[in-house]
């Protein structure tokens, strides 16, 4: 099912190189940059390179070798950053939709560490 994807989100403009970004690491299919309004003291976004705009999108329609890189991209932030050693450490979250609290419609994962994160769902 094709769905619309807005070349002019700030993603994509980031992705591009009109928009400068604070880089954590960037592979072949994926870049991770700091959030510009962080929730936490560590706040970085994950974002595929390809336009996908939430995550049903990314995991229906991407290649088996983005999916690999995506997922292994955040493993390596987390092992870089210390937080894959102990899973209580940080939250990976991704909004999707108006309902969902999505603001860029280009799909991209939050992840957040740093204090102490609470119950997301209550
Ligand atoms: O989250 C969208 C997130 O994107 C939000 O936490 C702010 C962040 N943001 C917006 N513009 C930028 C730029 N230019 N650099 C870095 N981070 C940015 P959502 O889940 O869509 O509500």
């Amino acid at each position: 099912m094709p769905y619309a994807y807005d070349p002019q989100n700030i993603f994509a403009r980031i992705l591009r190189g009109e928009i400068p970004n604070k880089t954590v690491l960037e592979t072949e299919h994926t870049l991770a940059f700091h959030d510009i309004a962080p929730q936490a003291p560590l706040h970085v976004l994950v974002i595929p390179k390809g336009a996908y705009v939430n995550h049903a999108h990314f995991a229906r329609d991407a290649s088996a070798e983005e999916l690999v890189d995506f997922n292994r991209a955040v493993a390596r932030i987390c092992t870089d950053l210390g937080l894959g050693d102990d899973p209580d450490n940080f939250r990976v979250i991704s909004n999707a939709g108006v309902h969902g609290g999505q603001e860029v419609p280009h799909y991209h994962l939050h992840l957040v560490a740093g204090r102490p994160l609470g119950r997301m769902l209550e």
